[in-house]
């Protein structure tokens, strides 16, 4: 399992100074932070424009499902097609991206992962769940299900669970879990207080959408709970056929969001009840209408209160998904974004509409705070299919090249913002996937509305290797370099310190009052969605020095409740005044699938600036030791800031 890859490989110099703050806080008399210090992010690397898109090569198989696995590895997973690279005898249907050399292998996914879904489990092993049968040429059915036959080699996937344990050495592989899902293919997995994973929803053998034949309205747990059986969900059962993908978020209250077709519910798993809320306006949002959708980020200022965002989608009434006269790439899309505050209102509200009408649309987290969405076209839903209509094989049309970012802290009719940003180079339909990296740029891949390996001059959606990087506005920006952010991260229990320096702050001791230290999970993409994909901003004071511009800045832990992040591998980061740190992969909760220990929470000292002293003249600013130089040092620092001193003199 993946607990042994946490906490991540680190920094002889940077142990010593954690050991150096440890017992900077037993001089202190406070509790001591077990979890090792991390090194201090550095600058992005790569080159760039900001707001625009760069292609960086061409991916092995098409980004159907795409994670973050390490701060360096992007993995992708596709689905069983004549991908041209080979693996063990067959085509290769999923992949490792070295970020910093660009370097790619294959992976051996062993069944067929078409339209699974996936998430990661608190030790940090990663699920990929579900799937399609086994196939051959054109995703016609093979004939033996064992992975024997030609021309794929694929054994049925549809009651697999994948398990990756993700890792930087370049020689981890998927391995199946003994114990199998239920046969589902789109299904949605959430990981839960414990790091488990709840595995809702789907079909038993695929489609556009679907039916009551292969209908699974059910919902399990991985690992398995009680006797394994599945639980049947009300909300399931009453939304075909748009219920494939249902849209699950665990909420601050332990409850679980689920919004399926028009329907909307909480599940309480502490009863396997289900408390209906009000039908969502305007739009279908899952697939295959596919708006983009998010939880907006948790922050002391809203009391850590879940706000989750649904833009786009696609107005289509429940008996028009399959009547004979509904040709989806004609269809409109909608431009409707709602929002629901699930914990505090059954009531959805109105949200400034998307600039542009889309579906097939992904909501990326940012971390400064902003929201990034991209993919998708105006016209018609996912999903393919031999149709005279459709394009090519594709059922949606038009695509929407232009991003746009929400940001949720601008005023009612502003929030939405074309400055600056540039359009994507590539048509992303179907098939579509984007994740966060940690230099707080977007890798975007896949498009593949065809039912097999398609390219072609006259094919108008291709299988889609081009592989982009998204860049932020502020992508070159000298980057914060907070010195102290820990590797793993507790439910309560004992504050932190961070170091900024003058350039950190950029040479205004006021840029303190706007540092936001952050928790992001970026999720697990696939079909417009990022499973788990959640903001978290810690809370945090600071003690600063107007002398040299150079802060301490006190951080909590998480809030202590696993409900508003779940445990397992995040990345963290530091903005100040809306210029983000590189973000560092660590570890939320205890690393164990196991119920989390729930700590006191250490209460922060009062937020204070220690202002000018006169005649001090001596500040320097800048530099590594120049959170002490110059500084009139005041009574609770002492001990900590002499143990950095000693730190950075010996480090060095
Ligand atoms: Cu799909």
């Amino acid at each position: 399992m993946g607990s042994n890859s946490f906490p991540s490989p680190m920094n002889r110099r940077l142990l010593s100074a954690s050991f150096a703050l440890a017992l900077a806080s037993v001089a202190q008399g406070q509790t001591v932070s077990t979890a090792p210090t991390l090194a201090a992010p550095g600058q992005p690397q790569r080159t760039g424009i900001p707001g625009g898109f760069e292609i960086i090569g061409e991916s092995l198989v098409s980004a159907q499902q795409l994670f973050l696995g390490t701060e360096d590895k992007v993995y992708f997973v596709d689905k069983v097609e004549a991908n041209p690279t080979q693996i063990n005898g067959h085509p290769v249907w999923a992949s490792e991206w070295a970020l910093a050399s660009n370097k790619q292998r294959g992976m051996e996914a062993i069944t067929n992962s078409f339209c699974a879904g996936g998430n990661v489990l608190g030790n940090g092993t990663w699920l990929n769940v579900g799937g399609n049968q086994a196939v051959q040429w054109g995703g016609e059915p093979a004939s033996a299900q064992d992975g024997s036959v030609g021309p794929y080699f694929n054994a049925d996937g549809r009651t697999s669970i994948r398990m990756l344990d993700h890792c930087d050495e370049g020689d981890c592989e998927w391995y199946l879990s003994p114990v199998p899902s239920e046969q589902r293919w789109y299904p949605t997995l959430e990981t839960l207080q414990d790091g488990s994973i709840i595995i809702l929803g789907g079909c038993r053998n695929g489609g556009y959408v679907n039916d009551r034949f292969q209908d699974n309205p059910s919902y399990q747990f991985f690992p398995p709970r009680g006797n394994g059986e599945s639980i049947p969900s009300p909300i399931l059962q009453s939304t075909l056929p748009a219920n494939l993908y249902p849209l699950t978020w665990l909420l601050p209250s332990g409850g679980l969001l689920i919004q399926s077709n028009w329907a909307t519910v909480v599940l309480d798993l502490a009863t396997n009840t289900e408390k209906a809320l009000d039908n969502i306006p305007d739009a279908v949002r899952v697939y295959p209408a596919s708006a983009g959708t998010l939880m907006l980020p948790l922050t002391p200022a809203n009391n850590y209160t879940a706000t989750v965002l649904f833009c786009g989608g696609s107005n289509i009434k429940t008996d028009q998904w399959l009547a004979p006269d509904f040709h989806p790439p004609t269809y409109p899309a909608s431009a409707s974004c709602v929002k629901l505050t699930p914990d505090v209102s059954g009531s959805y509200q109105n949200e400034d509409p998307l600039p542009e009408a889309r579906v097939m649309v992904s909501l990326i987290q940012l971390p400064d705070g902003k929201v990034l969405a991209l993919n998708g076209g105006g016209l018609g839903t996912a999903g393919y299919g031999n149709n005279t209509w459709a394009i090519g094989h594709s059922y949606g049309d038009r695509p929407v090249l232009q991003p746009v970012i929400y940001d949720p802290a601008a005023p009612t009719g502003s929030k939405w913002s074309i400055d600056g940003l540039s359009a994507s180079l590539v048509p992303r339909m179907y098939h579509s996937s984007a994740v966060l990296l940690p230099d707080g740029s977007v890798l975007v891949s896949g498009s593949n509305p065809n039912p097999d390996y398609t390219v072609g001059p006259d094919v108008t959606y291709p299988t889609e290797y081009r592989t982009e990087i998204w860049y932020p506005s502020w992508y070159k920006e000298r980057r914060p370099q907070p010195k102290g952010l820990l590797s793993q991260y507790s439910y309560g229990g004992p504050k932190f310190d961070i170091v900024l320096d003058s350039d950190d702050l950029a040479g205004d001791v006021e840029n303190v009052k706007k540092v936001v230290v952050s928790i992001i999970r970026p999720g697990f993409s696939t079909h417009n969605m990022n499973m788990g994909q959640r903001f978290v901003q810690l809370d945090s004071s600071y003690t600063a020095y107007a002398d040299n511009n150079t802060a301490v800045v006190h951080v909590s832990q998480l809030p202590p409740n696993p409900a508003i992040l779940a445990p397992g591998p995040a990345l963290v980061f530091v903005t100040v005044n809306g210029i983000p740190s590189v973000g560092k992969m660590v570890m939320v909760g205890s690393g164990q699938i196991a119920e989390q220990p729930i700590l006191p929470v250490e209460a922060l000292a009062p937020a204070e600036i220690v202002p000018k002293t006169a005649g001090s003249g001596g500040s320097s600013g800048g530099g590594e030791n120049a959170a002490v130089g110059g500084v009139r040092i005041s009574g609770s620092l002492v001990a900590l800031l002499s143990f950095l001193v000693s730190v950075f003199v010996f480090g060095s």
